[in-house]
């Protein structure tokens, strides 16, 4: 059994010239591209619950996609799906919740009313956020992306009892942290800017999701983020 902590090995992903698993077989297949963050939200769902044996991550290239993925797995075409009990399903945020509900392992929606009500405003801010730092890719990122940090940084005041959004590790974290990964690469790569700076719950959050072996098993190359953004968001860079 796959333990925390212990690095999974990276199987090659599947290109067009790949044959498609023997799908609708009974097992259960995460499907993923290795640098997608929607993707790396039901990865990093899958390793918390300790479901590395229940749940078979399936890495596509996207670049060179087998035809057989749109045609046979998932009609959207898009990077995560889920196969389970015959039937597909996509979009991370609800795939999260999806395995959360139907898997066993550690809960990631805490049970408290309160804290239950503020992790799902957060959620319904993630789009939000992200569009936000994306666009001020395209301005003047360092004053422009602020706002959106900050909002980060008062969130994680909320209940005082961090470092994580809703105190324990939550699909709140999971939800924003792949979003955060890529920012602060390219924030302190092309910019030179530091966003904890000033931000120190952030600074603490960064810290604390770092030692959880669930979020680092999935995270990318950090050059590979970094020239991914600059070619397709910051082609003047
Ligand atoms: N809203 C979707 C977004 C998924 C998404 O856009 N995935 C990208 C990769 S990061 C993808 O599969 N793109 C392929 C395409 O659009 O053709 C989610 O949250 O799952």
């Amino acid at each position: 059994m796959a333990t925390a902590g212990v690095q999974e090995v990276r199987v090659p992903p599947l290109t067009s010239t790949s044959e498609p698993p023997s799908l609708f077989d009974g097992t259960t297949r995460l499907y993923i591209s290795y640098i997608c963050p929607y993707a790396q939200r039901v990865w990093i769902t899958r390793n918390y619950k300790g479901l590395q044996d229940k749940i078979k991550l399936v890495p596509i290239d996207l670049q060179n996609r087998p035809a057989w993925y749109k045609e046979k797995v998932y009609p959207e075409n898009k990077v995560p799906s889920l196969e389970h009990n015959g039937k597909v399903l996509g979009e991370s945020l609800d795939l999260v919740k999806y395995i959360d509900d139907n898997f066993e392992g550690p809960s990631l929606v805490p049970s408290d009313p309160a804290k239950k009500e503020f992790g799902e405003e957060l959620i319904s801010h993630v789009d939000t956020f992200t569009k936000e730092l994306y666009s001020a890719l395209k301005g003047d990122p360092i004053h422009q992306a602020g706002p959106a940090f900050d909002y980060l940084e008062n969130a994680l005041g909320k209940f005082g009892d961090g470092p994580f959004f809703l105190g324990q590790f939550s699909w709140v974290d999971i939800a924003y942290v792949p979003f955060v990964e890529r920012f602060q690469l390219v924030f302190a790569d092309v910019f030179k800017h530091d966003i904890t700076e000033g931000r120190p719950k952030l600074a603490t959050w960064i810290e604390e999701v770092n030692k959880i072996s669930a979020y680092t098993q999935t995270r990318a190359d950090p050059k590979e983020i970094v020239d991914l953004f600059k070619k397709r968001f910051l082609a003047q860079q």
